[in-house]
């Protein structure tokens, strides 16, 4: 729910307003400049104040970038000048704020609420400065974008939406207040009819037609049990574009359960009407075919939210940029799941699947981290397809065909990680 911030917002008006004074100043008629600003190649840095000017950008309008994996595979802890970015609405005119890397306006934080409703005997209002005085845990845990990998499922049928690779995830460190306590820390006394519990974030949709950025989770679902309510990532405050002041947390959960700009909690007793909820980032229950279901056939009966990470594994190096020397190769990379069970073993094969070697795992810094692991294998000049899949404790695993798990708006690409990398 948006509050006054003109005071602290440059709008697009203004912006081509100037651009048009300045046309005028050297010369060119008015929109000339503008358009010939358009035409210069649109880097992140300009889109995201602070991120990094290498990184891919799959919608220049929302903020919508990914992180190259030569620049992933850099850091431990992904640093917010690389960490992908997803925003449902436009950060211009009062949302304007929200389009940077620095922490959120100190004004905006110092008035800060959240409210929490719904089914419950006492609604509450709690501020920032209440949860900063509350005990911090910290989580350390990968955020991934349901639609990590989509680009993958084109071999079957291009799906819309952005075209992400690998790039949709980061490992990050969160630190906040445990979600379960702090509820129950409240004395609200929910009701029994309230299963579910919805989320809703600051930003609004720009059309009237649009609904809000809602999340709904079951009460009763174990991974609520480790949320937080993040007030820092990677040690300092949540940078705006990454959902600060506070953003809910849900470890092992995709990228969209994790609801930034947090300004509302509901008790209720069913999930939210909002088609973040009820049609996007759901996957179909049964396997479904391109000419058979569409983008707008979800119901709350034909499919599930898009909730923890389907296990998967990703290649760090070598990447195709390094072009490599064939012979005795150390092959490095990460695997994760929903930190429901451990990851047991991570196979690489060099011969497109015909014979796979166990790799070393490094034990995680958390069950919802990246796991580490790596393995020195012969590889022969020309170009080889580089294969890992992960597995877990529960005998979950990576689908060797992860097309079969095609859905029309692509989420939870988790096939065999398969690279083609040349070796001279
Ligand atoms: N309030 C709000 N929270 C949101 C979104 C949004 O549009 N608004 N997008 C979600 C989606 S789809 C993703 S993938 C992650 C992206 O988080 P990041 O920008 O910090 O990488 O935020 C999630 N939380
Ligand atoms: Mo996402």
């Amino acid at each position: 729910m948006p509050k006054d911030l003109s005071h602290i917002s440059i709008t697009r008006r203004r912006f081509s307003a100037l651009t048009g004074l300045l046309g005028l100043v050297f010369g060119f008629a008015p929109g000339m400049l503008s358009r010939a600003i358009a035409q210069v190649k649109e880097t992140a840095d300009k889109i995201i104040h602070g991120k990094s000017s290498e990184m891919i950008i799959h919608n220049a309008k929302l903020g919508v970038t990914e992180t190259p994996l030569e620049l992933l595979r850099k850091y431990k802890h992904t640093p917010k000048e690389i960490l992908f970015s997803r925003y449902h609405f436009p950060h211009e005119g009062e949302a304007a704020w929200y389009g940077t890397t620095e922490a959120p306006p100190a004004k905006l934080v110092e008035n800060w609420t959240i409210r929490i409703d719904g089914l419950v005997k006492r609604p509450r209002t709690v501020t920032i400065a209440e949860l900063q005085a509350m005990p911090q845990e910290q989580r350390i845990s990968v955020l991934q974008c349901a639609g990590n990998g989509r680009s993958f499922y084109a071999a079957k049928q291009k799906v819309s939406g952005g075209q992400w690779q690998n790039g949709g995830m980061g490992n990050v460190v969160w630190e906040g207040v445990p979600l379960k306590p702090f509820l129950e820390s409240l004395e609200m006394e929910p009701s029994l009819s309230a299963r579910w519990l919805t989320a809703e974030g600051w930003d609004q949709p720009a059309t009237r037609a649009g609904t809000d950025f809602a999340k709904s989770y079951l009460i009763d679902d174990e991974a609520l049990d480790h949320a937080i309510l993040a007030l820092k990532m990677n040690g300092e405050p949540i940078p705006a574009i990454h959902g600060g002041p506070v953003r809910l947390i849900i470890p092992g959960f995709y990228g969209n359960m994790n609801v930034k700009l947090l300004t509302v909690l509901l008790f209720a007793a069913e999930q939210s009407p909002s088609t973040y909820q009820s049609v996007g980032y759901r996957m179909p229950l049964a396997p479904v075919e391109p000419d058979t279901f569409g983008a707008n056939d979800y119901t709350l009966e034909n499919s599930r939210p898009t909730y923890g990470h389907a296990i998967k594994s990703v290649i760090f190096s070598p990447l195709p940029s390094d072009s490599p020397k064939s012979g005795m190769t150390e092959i490095t990379g990460v695997a994760f799941n929903d930190g429901m069970a451990p990851i047991t073993s991570v196979e690489v094969s060099t011969d497109s699947g015909k014979s796979w070697h166990t790799a070393t795992l490094e034990k995680p810094e958390s069950p919802w981290a990246w796991h580490y692991w790596s393995v020195k294998l012969q590889v022969g000049a020309g170009e080889q397809t580089l294969m890992s899949r992960a597995t877990d404790a529960l005998g979950r695993t990576q689908p060797i065909d992860g097309l079969a798990r095609w859905n029309p708006r692509g989420y939870e690409w988790n096939g065999v990680e398969r690279s083609a990398v040349k070796f001279s």
